[in-house]
């Protein structure tokens, strides 16, 4: 009778806990690689937080048209154990040129091997990424789908005009309604920006008008991180210096080093983006009121807090100086922890 009770307990214990985890968070990741190191940082802290179960990335899509940013994310994501993360890229995209270190995808050891593998050796062999984020959505349970976008808004602004296809019967619109539950974006401004109340930020900039239809038909909830979120948190660049020399070669340091070396901190625009959408119930950052984010012609970035009694659909962080402290910290840790080393 007493070993019954025990087991009993012993087992409602456990379904106690195992209610607690929570499930990993379903995640597509829509960059433009190579046109910011901060981009990189974010993509090494979602593997580190996939190893440890607390998402499962679905996809890397990249809105950076240039062949060699599929194959450095490749490289990325097979150095840390996920070699065969679809990916997918955008065709007739902004920002074609090279940037300053997708190269590394392409560098060579002595002995004439890459010096980061990988199999996916161009974009011109990936899918788009349009075609991709629909499929991957039509396999996902209803509801279920977080989406950081942390570069220009053409891939999402395409998902969201897509047809219906052979993957799913229903529109971009619908589609985007019935699987994705958030959408965690850097771009914009919300703040002051060195006394500039209109800062114009960059993501906004290379597509304005893709940028206009999602912030006005997007039919799920959007969280902004904004220009001055990353600039408060910059990534102190010792780090790069000391941190990660546990490797040969790491692509973080080489990529940061290539794009702005040390002694810059290079603001943490993407990475915010991914932190709130990973963990976005761990207090790192509060959030504004609902309301609506409008995009207007010159790339401003306008909210509007909804009336009394009326809904809104755009959120965007805003942060304490403590959880300032919180966010760098988590994310340099989160980025710099090791792949699974040889
Ligand atoms: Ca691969
Ligand atoms: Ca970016």
């Amino acid at each position: 009778m007493k070993m019954i009770k025990y087991l009993i307990i012993a087992i409602l214990l456990f379904s106690l806990c195992y209610t607690a985890a929570a499930a990993p968070v379903k995640l597509i990741f829509d960059t433009d690689m190579g046109n910011d190191v901060d981009d990189l940082m974010a993509l090494c802290m979602i593997h580190n937080l996939q190893k440890r179960g607390a998402c499962e990335l679905l996809a890397v899509t990249i809105t950076k048209d240039h062949p060699q940013a599929a194959a450095f994310v490749d490289a990325v994501n097979t150095l840390y154990g996920y070699p065969d993360t679809p990916i997918g890229v955008v065709r007739n995209g902004a920002a074609n040129e090279a940037g300053r270190f997708n190269l590394l995808a392409d560098k060579k050891n002595p002995d004439g091997t890459l010096r980061y593998p990988h199999d996916l050796k161009s974009g011109a062999d990936a899918p788009e990424a349009t075609g991709l984020i629909r499929k991957i959505l039509a396999q996902q349970p209803d509801g279920s789908v977080t989406i950081a976008q942390v570069g220009f808004f053409t891939n999402l602004d395409r998902l969201l005009k897509s047809k219906p296809d052979a993957v799913s019967s229903l529109n971009g619109r619908d589609l985007i309604a019935e699987k994705v539950k958030l959408l965690s974006i850097m771009a914009g401004a919300f703040q002051t920006v060195s006394w500039d109340t209109r800062h114009l930020e960059y993501n906004v900039k290379l597509d304005i008008p893709a940028a206009q239809n999602l912030a006005n038909n997007w039919p799920a909830p959007i969280v902004w991180s904004g220009y001055e979120i990353g600039v408060a948190a910059a990534f102190p660049h010792v780090v790069i210096e000391q941190d990660l020399d546990y490797i040969e070669h790491h692509p973080l340091k080489e990529a940061y080093i290539l794009f702005v070396p040390p002694p810059h901190d290079r603001p943490t625009w993407d990475p915010t983006a991914v932190l709130y959408a990973v963990m976005a119930d761990r207090g790192y950052f509060d959030l504004s009121p609902v309301g609506t984010v409008t995009v207007e012609n010159d790339a401003a970035t306008l909210f509007r807090p909804a009336r009394k009694g009326k809904k809104g659909l755009h959120r965007f962080l805003v942060m304490s100086p403590e959880q300032t402290t919180r966010v760098r910290e988590a994310i340099v840790q989160l980025s710099v922890e090791p792949p699974p080393l040889k």
